[in-house]
């Protein structure tokens, strides 16, 4: 009886090619660095073990050297009991042992991501209803750990304090009422808590009752593939009408310039917020589901195409405090979309400034209103006068009407209806 009888050809075959692979790179590898080494300058060498390939390779040596040493036992184990004697390996006891290991390094590995990957989660959220949240996320991760960490070490331990020793056999145990009872009833009260608290959580986050002397600020946001357009309502703080057949070149947002409340309406190409002041968000998207996305603030809501969502929220925390706050200058709050929504999914995000009240009424008063003199003439308004353009420029004045006609000419369909 040969191990040569137990290691196929096939396997033999295998190995010499792998092995083969692994020289070879490594080879080409040292060649490499040997190379640089004779230059005497560093060279920008792509590391080895960076490749996928050096793992895939190693993974596959790795399944071979189980595959041999798994051979070369069943050979040991054939030989004894070629030999009468009794068997060698007791595989109750290995699969116990092996239990306990697993429980040990999982425990373990528990442990690491708690204390070494625990501060990697976000900052203090920055929002109201934020800490109400991350309070509910803490008790379930509470709970949740503790049920986690005894539930492993019951299971790992029983399989190893248990395993079959040929000494005892197993008890038929068919049912336990009083069991039933534990087990159904302890996780059926902690769920129901968890459950209310968040939906109480919940609707104290969706119904407020608004103050009339707070009254919130709103902000609409606009999802299109891949861009966010942040609209401001201006001095009368209501966001105009719009509608998707108004809808054209010059028109992005389809307003309603027959809505006097579009008149003074506003664009940013950030979203900035007053601290401590309510902010409603209107959201809605022009052509897919996108989901706007403000982790810092807590907030996660579709836009949905056909469909306005609000959200309510008050910002706790400003820019520059967070920046002390996690020790980072360059901090910016962002706001994402975090739905995959097509191929420039990945860079639809925009700065989130929350400043001071001053700070913000210097800012807003200097953003560009929506409504120009392309689109006055689309909706039959007085012409104005552009701001900064000389009055007596008789060059500049031909020049725009012959731009406005044209679109005006392209703007017509849409028009119509
Ligand atoms: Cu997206």
């Amino acid at each position: 009886m040969s191990l040569r009888k137990y290691i196929s050809n096939k396997t033999i075959a295998a190995l010499a090619v792998i092995v083969t692979v692994f020289a070879n790179t490594s080879a080409f590898a040292q060649e490499a660095a040997a190379g640089a080494a004779a230059a005497n300058k560093p060279v920008d060498m792509f590391p080895i073990y960076k490749s996928a390939a050096f793992y895939t390779m190693l993974f596959l040596l790795l399944c071979l050297f189980i595959a041999i040493v798994g051979k070369a036992i069943t050979v040991y184990e054939l030989t004894r009991e070629a030999q009468d004697k009794p068997a060698g390996i007791n595989w109750n006891t290995v699969n116990g042992v092996l239990f306990v290991l697993f429980l040990i390094v999982g425990l373990y590995g528990v442990y690491f991501e708690y204390t070494v990957h625990g501060h990697m989660i976000l900052p203090d959220a920055a929002s109201e209803h934020g800490a109400k949240i991350d309070q509910m996320f803490n008790i379930t991760l509470i709970l949740t750990t503790i049920v986690f960490i005894g539930t492993h070490i019951v299971l790992f331990l029983f399989s190893y304090f248990y395993k079959n020793s040929g000494k005892r056999k197993a008890y038929y145990y068919p049912h336990n009422n009083a069991l039933e009872r534990i087990w159904t009833i302890v996780p059926a009260l902690v769920l129901t808590v968890l459950v209310l608290m968040g939906f109480l959580t919940w609707r104290s986050i969706f119904y407020k009752i608004e103050d009339p002397n707070n009254k919130p600020l709103s902000i609409e946001i606009t999802s299109q593939q891949f861009v966010w357009t942040i609209r401001y309502p201006g001095a009368d703080g209501v966001v105009g009408l719009k509608n998707y057949k108004l809808i054209t070149g010059t028109n992005a947002l389809g307003m309603d310039f027959k809505d006097k409340n579009n008149l003074d309406d506003q664009q940013a190409d950030e979203m900035v917020i007053p601290v401590n002041k309510p902010v409603r968000l209107i959201l809605t998207s022009k052509d897919v589901l996108h989901s706007f996305y403000m982790p810092h603030f807590r907030i996660q809501l579709n836009t949905v195409p056909g469909m306005t969502s609000y959200f309510e929220f008050t910002p706790t925390i400003t820019t520059v405090d967070m920046q002390t706050k996690v020790n980072d200058p360059a901090f910016k709050f962002l706001f994402y979309c975090s739905k995959i929504c097509g191929s420039g999914h990945y860079n639809m995000q925009k700065v989130v400034r929350v400043v001071s009240q001053a700070e913000y009424d210097a800012w807003v008063v200097k953003q560009p209103k929506f409504i120009n003199n392309d689109l006055r003439k689309q909706f039959d308004l007085p012409i104005v006068p552009e701001a900064g353009a000389p009055a007596s420029a008789p060059a500049d004045s031909t020049a725009k009407p012959a731009k406005d006609s044209s679109a005006v000419a392209m703007n017509k369909p849409a028009l119509k209806k």
